[in-house]
């Protein structure tokens, strides 16, 4: 009886040994130790033993529960422990890594320009006005004194839909519809920022480009206002010691009508290759509205007068920022626009 009691307890602490994890040890203590286990039908088998045998057997039988009870706790610890353990180095965490690196977007620089240009005209009270890119032929055309025959609509440089539907080919066509809007309250001071398109495509023309046009109607507005306003733009963008000046220019929907330079960003005035040796460098034209497009669009050419302007963003941009070719701005490569 004892032997076997024994050998009970030697098979009971050797496969506790050899478990891996609870359920196996819960297996075992059910094997050995429970109502139906091998220690538990030994103990009923004592009945059959010489009375003057069952204290000591009972006693070894109680110390072999011990044991076995002893060494399934010990386990249990033990295997507690060495799960924690693996969990804990499985979470394990190295806040020295460096941390993935979230790149943030980043605004075109023809954006960049766009806003410097309409904050400096919102500061001199100009309002900012959009419109419709598809155009009509009257719009963009008739409405700014060029009629169908007029040679400065050149058919080349116009994306036409139908005969009476194109593209754009500048801003203006926001300010006419504006006028006829406000016609004839006074007075309207207003900038028209936006793409515009023309059938052109080299080094220095791009199919779309960008455009802001101003128009400022008043009962006396005349063209030292222009120049007043377009010598503070200018101060303003390219900086204070800026110079301006105006050339003669033509377009049909100013008279008289002017070209704007400003002293050369790159030399200030010397004379350099930027500038052409000339120590200038247009920036944009300009002119007081024609007389016959305030009548087209309501305003009595006796009440009112105005002046307007037009640039293109592209260009000053490259001026701003010093760019030699127009077309990085188009090729969206990602080291050039980083840079902004
Ligand atoms: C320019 C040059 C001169 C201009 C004229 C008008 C309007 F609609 F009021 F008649 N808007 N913009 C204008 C005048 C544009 O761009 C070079």
């Amino acid at each position: 009886m004892e032997q076997k009691l024994l050998a009970i307890q030697n098979k009971a602490l050797e496969e506790i040994n050899a478990a891996v994890d609870l359920d196996m040890l819960n297996d075992i203590r059910v094997h050995f130790l429970g109502k139906k286990g091998e220690l538990t039908s030994v103990l009923r088998s004592m009945a059959s033993l010489d009375p003057s045998e069952r204290p000591r057997i009972g006693q070894v039988a109680n110390i072999v529960r011990d044991r076995i009870e002893e060494q399934l706790n010990q386990q249990i610890n033990t295997l507690r422990e060495r799960i924690t353990k693996q969990q804990l180095a499985a979470e394990k965490l190295d806040i020295t890594m460096p941390g993935t690196v979230f790149e943030l977007g980043r605004l075109h620089p023809i954006t960049l320009v766009t806003r410097q240009i309409e904050d400096i005209f919102l500061g001199l009270g100009f309002n900012i006005v959009e419109g419709p890119e598809v155009e009509l032929d009257y719009y963009n055309f008739e409405a700014l004194n060029l009629p169908k025959d007029h040679p400065a609509r050149d058919m080349q440089d116009t994306f036409f839909i139908s005969p009476e539907v194109l593209l754009r080919t500048h801003t203006s066509p926001v300010q006419v519809r504006t006028m006829e809007k406000m016609a004839p309250a006074l007075p309207v001071k207003i900038i028209a920022p936006g793409k515009v398109y023309r059938r052109d495509d080299d080094a220095t023309h791009s199919p779309m480009f960008h455009q802001i046009e101003g128009l400022a109607i008043d009962s006396k507005i005349t063209m030292a206002d222009l120049r007043g306003v377009l010598k503070i733009f200018a101060e303003q963008m390219f900086g204070i010691d800026t110079k301006t000046r105006f050339r003669p220019s033509y377009f049909p929907f100013t008279e008289p009508s002017a070209e704007v330079d400003i002293s050369c960003v790159i030399c200030g005035g010397k004379g350099c290759r930027t500038c052409s040796y000339s120590g200038w460098l247009e920036i944009l034209g300009c002119g007081m509205v024609h007389p016959k497009v305030l009548e087209m669009s309501g305003y009595s050419s006796q009440d009112a007068s105005g002046f307007a302007f037009g640039m293109g963003v592209e260009r000053i941009a490259m001026l701003k920022y010093r760019i030699d070719d127009l077309r990085v701005l188009f090729d969206n490569d990602k080291r050039f626009l980083d840079q902004f």
